[in-house]
């Protein structure tokens, strides 16, 4: 099978309905002929300024207008960040994630100083992301020159589902913000949450719009809804294993070389359902026991969970690594 970008929504609709252990097959299938199996990511999370937010994105604890209790925090220093950086990678991450809660990024003090953060965390070796809201695409360039690998931009759900989750930006405004990361050369990571009520039209709508960019991101997220206490969607019922499977095979089969990660959800779910996750095609994970503001497995736990599963944790810029080999 080669990697398109002319999926029908119909197609990856027969993908998704397929019986769950058919779609689990497939996927791994198509995972063993893409990637190397056995090998799974580690990512860690930190939340460089947290709450305050001035969006109104249903599912956020980080949201202003919402009674969350959580408690906000201004841009962090520069050496703050870098001891967590060290201490991740100390623990097995290759790949360190900043989190902002902002709508967008601006062209100020809090800026430059996240350009610092990218140009001395690259320096320790880690593969540096951030998520930050929305970009243009000088912003984005300068984040390349600064060192910055991946970028984090979720669609968060379908384009139809999308105005009963968010109301103060647009879907329009996603993707552009995803096509001016691309433009700057930095890798893609986008994806989504599931469990906020939406049908499984939307599951695979979000999945569609990914699969038909000009480009496959080179990350995809699926997040497992972390319904959090105050916010909109507190009340929705926590999604089980077979969505998350059903979810992440698609993804997959649909983006054969994408890394697809299991996101948000892991602290809830038993070694035996991650497993089932990784089987499907999942390969990468968020480690360390906090996302951006909530609970998640510890890194003791996850390398107790990778060694009986006989899982290695992939080596930092792996893709480059490769290209460098074919064409050297
Ligand atoms: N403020 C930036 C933005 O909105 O792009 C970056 C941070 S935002 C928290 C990053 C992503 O985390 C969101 O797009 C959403 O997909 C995910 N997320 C946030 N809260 C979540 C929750 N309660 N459960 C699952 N995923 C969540
Ligand atoms: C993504 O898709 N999931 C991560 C990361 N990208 C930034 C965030 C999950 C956040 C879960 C809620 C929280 O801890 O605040
Ligand atoms: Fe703000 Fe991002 Fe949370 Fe939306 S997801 S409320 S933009 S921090």
């Amino acid at each position: 099978m080669s990697i398109r970008n002319n999926w029908t929504f119909q197609e990856i609709q027969e993908i998704y309905n397929k019986p769950l252990l058919e779609l689990m097959y497939e996927a791994a299938s198509v995972h063993r002929q893409y990637n190397q199996t056995g090998e799974v990511q580690v990512c860690t999370l930190l939340s460089v300024k947290t709450g305050g937010c001035t969006e109104d994105c249903a599912y956020c604890p980080q949201a202003a207008r919402y009674n969350t209790g959580l408690k906000a925090h201004k841009l962090m220093d520069v050496n703050e960040v870098l001891t967590k950086a060290n201490e991740a990678k100390e623990s097995g991450s290759t790949r360190f994630c900043m989190g902002a809660a902002w709508r967008e990024v601006r062209d100020n003090r809090d800026f430059d100083r996240v350009l610092e953060m990218v140009k001395e965390v690259n320096k320790i070796g880690l593969e540096v992301c951030c998520t930050m809201g929305m970009l243009t695409e000088d912003q984005a360039q300068k984040l390349k020159e600064a060192g910055l690998y991946a970028y984090n931009h979720n669609l968060d759900t379908s384009e139809e589902h999308y105005e009963k989750i968010i109301t103060t930006r647009t879907y329009e405004e996603r993707l552009h913000t995803i096509g001016n990361v691309r433009a700057a050369g930095i890798s893609v990571c986008s994806g989504g949450i599931i469990g906020m009520g939406e049908t499984d039209e939307a599951r695979i709508g979000m999945i569609y719009t990914l699969a038909t960019l000009p480009e496959h991101p080179e990350s995809v997220p699926v997040n497992a809804l972390v319904a959090v206490e105050g916010t909109p969607l507190e009340d929705m019922k926590r999604v089980s294993v077979f969505e998350m499977v059903r979810m992440i095979a698609t993804v997959r089969i649909v983006m054969p070389k994408t890394m697809v990660r299991l996101s948000a959800g892991r602290l809830d779910m038993p070694v035996a359902e991650q497993a089932l996750c990784f089987m499907a095609g999942a390969n990468s994970i968020f480690a360390g026991d906090k996302l951006l503001t909530t609970p998640n497995p510890s890194f003791s736990d996850d390398m107790a969970m990778f060694n009986l599963l006989g899982l290695k944790p992939r080596e930092a810029f792996k893709k480059e690594a490769i290209e460098k080999l074919v064409t050297s």
